[in-house]
């Protein structure tokens, strides 16, 4: 749809929505086979991705991670072809060779994610030293988990990019969990203390539930990242309603209880904006049938596509 129409609030609320109807959907599908790759499921993070994408322009970059058909989603990648490579069919963002956890949409400026934590941030970092280099006014977003700073190269990302002076925005999303371990086992560390010793300007936005929240904290560090040319991180504190990997919720495992997950329910934005759900839910649908629909019919990839784009 055009966004031309509606108010900036009502636009992050249909993308948010539109991504989890497209997770609901996967969820349905999941069970038929259909789906060729494991799925890292967004929901409850979706106003995370509807937020932050809607404040970067359209020439800026986004590097993601494994769940990350959020941000593709809220980048502008195409759902024909996400839903195509999700099938494994030829259609397929990537040739229907990647799957899930590696959807890519260069033309739209969501440049690729990997299984491989925190893999993409120094793809990030690259990209944001060709942009200074290249004298470009884009910016560079780099996506991942609060478990990915615990990599060497997160640490090295920042230095690197703090020595240097890069144009890349951080994008920390704050689940708590990374698969059925919680932070506060993991981290000898404050994540916005510890970015500041390497001088970057941090940001912290706790209300990951609601889009304009994230939508306004990403603008305000976006918009000093492409203006002074350096680094920004932003931490936006979520929750992951669903299993670490796959389409089942995970309670019975013993790291979290429901009454946690409760006051992140309470506050979905999805559940107290009714009217706006209701309002817009009929024509997602249609666009996800159709979607589906494409992926059903598209071709496999032929035995000559096995070695294409590969180095
Ligand atoms: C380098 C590397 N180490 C370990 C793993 C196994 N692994 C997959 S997901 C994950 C947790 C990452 O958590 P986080 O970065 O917080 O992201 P979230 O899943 O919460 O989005 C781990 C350890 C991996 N894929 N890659």
């Amino acid at each position: 749809m055009t966004h031309d129409d509606i108010d900036l609030d009502t636009q992050l609320l249909y993308e948010t929505l539109r991504i989890r109807l497209v997770e609901l959907r996967i969820i349905q599908l999941y069970p038929s086979d259909k789906i060729q790759s494991p799925v890292h499921l967004s929901i409850g993070q979706e106003a995370v991705a509807a937020g932050a994408c809607a404040a970067l322009l359209p020439e800026d970059l986004v590097f993601g991670s494994y769940r990350s058909h959020a941000f593709y989603l809220a980048k502008g990648g195409d759902l024909r072809q996400m839903m195509a490579e999700l099938y494994g069919k030829a259609t397929g963002c990537c040739g229907g060779k990647a799957g899930s956890m590696h959807l890519a949409a260069p033309d739209v400026g969501f440049m690729g994610s990997s299984a491989i934590v925190a893999s993409t941030i120094p793809h990030a970092v690259g990209a944001a030293l060709a942009a200074k280099r290249r004298g470009l006014q884009q910016i560079v977003v780099a996506v991942f988990g609060d478990g990915a700073t615990e990599e060497g190269v997160y640490h090295e990302s920042l230095n690197f990019a703090a020595l240097h002076q890069l144009p890349v925005l951080f994008l920390c999303e704050n689940n708590g969990f990374a698969v059925h371990s919680r932070i506060s086992a993991r981290q000898s560390y404050d994540l916005l203390e510890h970015a500041d010793s390497y001088g970057i300007p941090t940001r912290l936005c706790a209300k990951g539930n609601d889009p304009r929240a994230v939508y306004d904290t990403v603008a305000a560090a976006a918009e000093r990242v492409r203006v002074e040319r350096r680094p920004t991180v932003v931490v936006v504190d979520t929750y992951r309603q669903m299993e670490h990997v796959g389409i089942g919720e995970d309670h019975h495992v013993g790291y979290r209880s429901p009454s946690e997950a409760e006051p992140w329910r309470r506050t979905d934005p999805l559940v107290n904006e009714s009217a706006l759900v209701a309002r817009f839910t009929p024509q997602i649908l249609r666009e996800i049938d159709d979607a589906v629909a494409f992926a059903e019919q598209s071709p496999w990839p032929g035995a000559d596509a096995l070695l294409a784009d590969v180095a």
